[in-house]
């Protein structure tokens, strides 16, 4: 099929031309650039949200929630579940998992998995591109979904207009593993399975914690059971209140920073991988002899690289 034949499909909202095009994407392929091309400038009118927090606190059950409740506002919803420790994506073990997820049998509500492949940057850079294409797919809503606790939420944030923080009781101290440099990147605080004990006091910490920060104002701390529903129509709402409030300017100039960062940075290590592999060892060579820095062999070869009219 033409390229032009799949975007107009994709724009279309049909969904196996979505999936194709999300492939393209994900394998790196050039026809996966070539496609956003196409794409990008129908883009720009989805609400895009990440929810991220610890493993098991509850974010699939969370987000799948949210995807109904916008389903039945008449809303088309794409979930993508981003998992950096899964190495299987597409069609493989995470993608079982996904069909078992109620969120696959909700009419509109589309639903991906996106593993590692390659660095963390990597993912957050395809990650990106998905995004895009669901944007210019028609879909209104957009949640980028991430386990795990560290760098990952982070990349996330910086992809997302809107970032929900998940927390929950039970893990222990009132840390909740969610690192103090984290909480900032929050616009909506969830404590969620507050049906369990420990739940008011670990809502009462967030409120402590984030009413430190004089800077602020405090975000929205908001108890939930994501198992139940309970609580998640007032998450929904919020999401809508800052997706249309102020400040918007600003995360959209902080969003297409990142944006053009990423980008830049994808390439760049494409760029790595066309460099010639006995180039490579032999600048590794002169750094071990100490015959170059690894900054004037890192320079030489960029200059090789542009002589040589790559990319
Ligand atoms: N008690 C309780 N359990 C919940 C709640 N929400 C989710 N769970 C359970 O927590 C476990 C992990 O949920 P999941 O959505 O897979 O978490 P994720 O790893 O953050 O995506 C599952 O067994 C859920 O049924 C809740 O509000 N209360
Ligand atoms: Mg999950």
């Amino acid at each position: 099929m033409k390229l032009a034949d799949l975007a107009e499909r994709i724009q279309a909202g049909h969904e196996l031309s979505i999936a194709r095009g999300l492939t393209l994407i994900e394998d790196n392929r050039p026809e996966g650039e070539a496609l956003l091309r196409l794409l990008f400038a129908s883009g720009g009118k989805a609400l895009v949200v990440g929810v991220t927090g610890p493993p098991g606190s509850g974010k699939s059950t969370m987000v799948d929630r949210l995807a109904e409740i916008w389903s039945q506002n008449g809303w088309r919803t794409a979930i993508i579940a981003v998992d950096p420790s899964s190495p299987f994506t597409g069609g493989a073990i995470l993608g079982d998992r996904i069909r078992m997820r109620q969120a696959a049998s909700i009419p509109g509500v589309f639903i991906r998995s996106m593993g590692a492949r390659g660095s963390l940057g990597g993912l957050a850079s395809r990650t990106a591109e998905a995004v895009h294409l669901l944007d210019a797919a028609g879909f209104s809503r957009i949640i980028i979904e991430t386990v795990g606790v560290g760098q990952s939420e982070v990349e996330v944030a910086t992809l997302a207009g809107i970032v929900v923080l998940v927390h929950v009781p039970g893990l222990g101290d009132d840390i909740q593993t969610i690192k103090a440099g984290l909480m900032e990147i929050g616009d909506i605080h969830v404590v969620n399975k507050s049906d369990l004990p420990g739940a008011d006091r670990v809502k009462a910490h967030m409120i402590a914690m984030l009413g430190m920060d004089e800077k602020r104002p405090l975000p929205p701390v908001i108890s939930v059971v994501a198992a139940t529903g309970e609580g998640l129509g007032e998450v929904a709402l919020k999401i809508e209140e800052l997706g249309q409030g102020e400040g918007q300017e600003q995360r959209r100039k902080a969003w297409s920073q990142r944006q053009l960062e990423l980008a830049i940075l994808n390439r760049m290590q494409g760029w790595l991988q066309d460099l010639p592999q006995e180039m490579l060892r032999d600048g590794e060579r002169q750094i071990i002899e100490r015959v170059a820095s690894p900054g004037e062999v890192a320079e030489a070869l960029i200059k090789y690289l542009l002589a040589s009219g790559t990319k």
